[in-house]
């Protein structure tokens, strides 16, 4: 029996039962004469032969995906640690203290600010060893490693920083209070402490998915020649709790498929998240080892620090490693809470067998016992098998406790995650504990440490950070600057498209294929879909550009022969994510800040079915933003009358709400070609050649329709948010109405004021609204100057100055929720009536839906004529004749209640 299947017999008691011990016996000591004679090669190579065997009877049965519970690494096999262990845990205990005083300190001060003690105090064993050993830092020579660091252990990210001078002790006195400056934020977030932070972190799972395809992106950008990679390495910390978000394990397979090998996890198996055990009935790293094996990733646990060496040699009969396996999390757990004493009453005492392997030992020895992800030995040798492990990333699982060190105030508590201050006591333990040399009065001040600059301490920190090439984690701002070439070069179908049919999706991808043509900009275009490239007209940058895969194309396309053939290649540009949005998106997130990552300004362009953005990885684009992307984020098939038949889940009618509320996310829901190109040309010049962190989100639809050129002069206006489109005068002393619309709906709002001209003698001006959210925002901001500089001539926002000079009705209508147009709605000083599609999307025709929920021409129409009889220019008798003549609905619920 192996011991995977000694531990799920252990664990679940429903293993089969033994016919024949005797014989049982004799092939395990076969086996381990084969071992002890011929080696563990040659018993692998006997197992494996076996195991075919069995197959071929059809005895094969299923192998756990799961090893015993101890070390990867067996005792000969592991990497020497070739620093001064001593030397780091006095360092690190000072880093532990640090990071303590700190969030302690703030919360003496100010109760509320909150913050972690326990997780780094779990962590920080594991973040030394990178940092002293394989963290490479800027100026290595081939570039710095990317470090995605777990956002509550940013304390001891703080600490080391600290110790390093890249901090100073106001500073650190100012955790988590950042809006006076001078502040240190609670998690990693790049917008906050840009020249520091590189990746944040703080919503769990973004790390992981992240972090895959960080590393991806790497391979693909050297393969296509665009940087050289060497061995820059990718490495993750992240929390086992963290792991159950579908996030975190949604990229693995990626990984293991594209053979990451410079990439790696490491996972904090402390046992525990914020409210208890992670898995208190299981063995939450066996069950991840299965997870990952799975998923074929390299698998290396550590679990045992090198005090337990010699227990296992001399457990020739593994009942301590049949014991260890049958134990579940939550036992671990109190086994962590209670001291020595407890764990040999509770835990050795259990089997003689055990206990015997201790009787030498006192309780305070047993209390002294470190799990491996506590033990610098254990650890290192991990770090460098990961490292130097080919052809598949690796997860390093290492076995820890949660408030290590903590005590009683929080050493395997349940309540540890929330700890935030020690009593005098604690403090007092702590000292003791890490043997820290502070004096009372420092406990009680909660002092920060650091030793002199010509300490041993301090030396050998430096003398370690200068080898692996500077500190970390460092942001750089700029990547190079790319020349855009004129639009007319690339967009002149669209800037004179005089009339000729075209959907905005087509004329995305036509500027886009125009573009990727360019010597200098074509190469750094990224462009990336998740399995939809057909629905928006794609097809031909298949062959065009290829689809990107690093194995090339190993088989024939069955369309081989056809111009848009599906061409894989290891220099192919198109990144076909799959159907992954949040795979998809991380992908550009990855490109989107490779200026800042690899010093290289890229220009991805992820097309996507708009629903599936904001709504379904709204977080992800919220950490780009934070991590400061520039990229194009094209929301296709668009609005939630436009896409006809696809029905309630795939009609968008809100993404346009959730990016105007993404303080540098630049959203339009361009009507026109033309308005697009212009658009796209400011944005890439913004964010390409002058590098500002901004990112682009364009709504762009699949319904065809004679497209107009460029008005001359509207440029100005698109990328402040309306331009007049038109007006439609029906006789000198008709009334006035004005119409706004944005997207697909301006076109309904044009011929509603050809009808309101023909059909009602009411004149009209037509503004296209290329943004709500941009003319809202420059709103808001005049509006604030104006507030707080009273007796200084008022400033007018670019929406009043539109507007001015009439006070005649607004009527406005878009594809989207009233919300939209309303954001505008306090800066309009005339009677402003907003239609939308506010409620469930359903299947139909688009002229059925756009009467469905009020937005076709003749609803428009309607609410002109209405707007005009309240504002007193017309009788209310026309409304109810406009009503009748257009059939319109006045019995059943509104379209939002249905
Ligand atoms: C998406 C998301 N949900 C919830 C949280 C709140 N949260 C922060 S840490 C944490 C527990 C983390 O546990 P684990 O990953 O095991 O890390 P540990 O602190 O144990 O090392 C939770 C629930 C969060 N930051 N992000
Ligand atoms: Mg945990």
């Amino acid at each position: 029996m192996s011991a995977a299947d000694l531990k799920s017999t252990a664990v679940h008691g429903n293993g089969p039962e033994d016919q024949d011990p005797l014989e049982t016996r004799e092939w395990i000591e076969a086996l381990e004469a084969v071992v002890r004679s011929g080696g563990e090669e040659r018993g692998r190579f006997l197992l494996k032969q076996l195991e075919m065997q069995a197959q071929q009877l059809g005895i094969g049965g299923h192998v756990p995906p799961y090893s015993a519970y101890r070390n990867t690494i067996a005792l000969h096999r592991q990497a020497a640690h070739p620093g001064d262990v001593a030397l780091e845990e006095r360092i690190t205990a000072m880093m532990r203290w640090n990071a303590l005083a700190m969030v302690a300190r703030a919360n003496k001060a100010y109760g509320e600010l909150g913050g972690h003690i326990a997780s780094y105090a779990s962590a920080a064993e594991i973040f030394e060893i990178g940092f002293n050993h394989f963290f490479r830092g800027p100026q290595s020579p081939q570039g710095a490693d990317l470090v995605y660091f777990q956002p509550h252990s940013s304390p001891g990210v703080y600490a080391r920083a600290f110790l390093e001078g890249r901090l100073t002790a106001v500073e650190l006195g100012n955790y988590r209070q950042e809006v006076g400056g001078q502040g240190l934020c609670s998690y990693p977030h790049p917008w906050l402490m840009p020249g520091f932070w590189q990746f944040p972190t703080g919503s769990m799972g973004i790390g992981p998915i992240n972090a895959v395809y960080q590393a991806r992106l790497m391979r693909y950008l050297d393969h296509r020649g665009l940087i050289t990679a060497g061995d820059r390495h990718v490495w993750g910390v992240f929390g086992d709790g963290e792991m159950d978000e579908p996030e975190s394990i949604g990229a693995l397979t990626l990984a293991a498929r594209e053979k990451l090998d410079n990439l790696t996890f490491v996972i904090n198996c402390n046992l525990q998240r914020l409210d208890g055990p992670v898995r208190g009935n299981g063995q939450i790293i066996q069950e991840l080892e299965s997870l990952f094996t799975g998923a074929g990733w390299n698998v290396i646990k550590v679990l045992w620090g090198s005090d337990w060496d010699p227990l296992f040699a001399q457990d020739t009969g593994h009942a301590l490693l049949r014991q260890l396996a049958a134990t579940v999390d939550g036992e671990y757990q109190t086994l962590g809470a209670n001291d020595g004493a407890y764990n040999q009453e509770h835990f050795f005492r259990l089997d003689p067998r055990v206990q015997k392997l201790v009787a030498h030992m006192s309780s305070a020895q047993i209390d002294a016992l470190k799990r491996g992800g506590h033990d610098f030995r254990k650890l290192y040798a991990a770090f460098a098998a990961a490292r130097d492990h080919g052809g598949q990333p690796t997860v390093i699982l290492a076995k820890t406790k949660k408030g290590y060190g903590m005590g009683k105030a929080g050493e395997s508590r349940n309540t540890s995650h929330q700890q935030k201050k020690l009593d005098i006591e604690a403090l007092q333990d702590f000292r003791r504990r890490f043997d820290l040399p502070l004096s009372d009065e420092d406990l009680e001040k909660l002092n920060f440490l650091r030793p002199a600059d010509d300490s041993e301490e301090m030396r050998y920190l430096r003398a370690r950070r200068e080898a692996l090439g500077g500190s970390l984690p460092a942001r750089r701002g700029a990547g190079d600057a790319v020349p855009i070439p004129p639009v007319d070069s690339y967009a002149t179908f669209a800037l004179q498209a005089g009339g000729k049919p075209m959907s905005t999706t087509m004329a995305a991808v036509r500027l886009l294929s125009n573009l990727l043509r360019d010597k200098v900009l074509g190469p750094r275009i990224v462009p990336i879909v998740a399995d939809e490239a057909r629905t928006f007209g794609m097809a031909n940058l298949f062959r065009q550009i290829g689809i990107y895969s690093p194995m090339g194309q190993l088989y024939t396309p069955e369309d081989d022969s056809s111009m848009l053939s599906y061409k894989e290649s290891r220099e192919g540009q198109l990144l076909e994510e799959g159907i992954t949005e949040a795979g998809a998106l991380s992908s550009w997130v990855a490109a989107a800040t490779a200026y800042s990552v690899h010093g290289i300004t890229l220009l991805p362009f992820y097309i996507y079915y708009s629903m599936f953005g904001f709504q379904r990885v709204g977080d992800l684009i919220w950490a780009a933003a934070d991590q400061r992307v520039r990229g194009f984020l094209i929301g296709a098939t668009a609005g939630r009358t436009t896409l006809g038949g696809e029905g309630l889940q795939h009609q968008d009618g809100s993404s346009h709400i959730a990016a105007a509320m993404i303080p540098n996310c630049r959203a339009y829901d361009p009507a026109f070609a033309c308005e697009l190109a212009v658009i796209f040309d400011h944005g890439a010049h913004q964010m390409l050649e002058r590098g500002e962190d901004v990112f682009y989100y364009l709504t762009v639809m699949n319904e065809n329709y004679a497209q107009p050129s460029l008005p001359p002069g509207a440029e100005d206006s698109i990328i402040r948010g309306m331009y007049r489109y038109g007006h439609y005068d029906a006789n000198v002393a008709a009334p006035t109405i004005r119409l706004m619309g944005s997207g697909a709906i301006l076109r309904e709002v044009i011929v509603a004021a050809e009808l309101l001209a023909q059909e009602w003698q009411v004149s009209s001006e037509v503004w296209s609204v290329t943004s709500f959210s941009e003319l809202a925002r420059e709103a808001h901001d005049v509006e604030r100057w104006n507030r707080l500089h009273p007796r200084q001539p008022r400033k007018q926002s670019f929406i009043e100055q539109c507007l001015e000079g009439s006070k005649a009705p607004i009527v406005a209508a878009t594809d989207y929720v009233r919300a939209y147009p309303g954001m505008v709605a306090s800066f309009v000083r005339a009677p402003f009536v907003m239609l939308g599609t506010d409620g469930f999307g359903r299947s139909d025709t688009r002229a059925a839906l756009r009467r469905f929920f009020e937005v076709d021409r003749q609803h428009i129409a309607v609410a002109a004529l209405r707007a005009l009889a309240d504002a007193g220019e017309l009788n209310e008798d026309l409304v109810a004749e406009a009503i009748a003549r257009y059939g319109l609905d006045t019995h059943s619920a509104a379209p939002w209640t249905r």
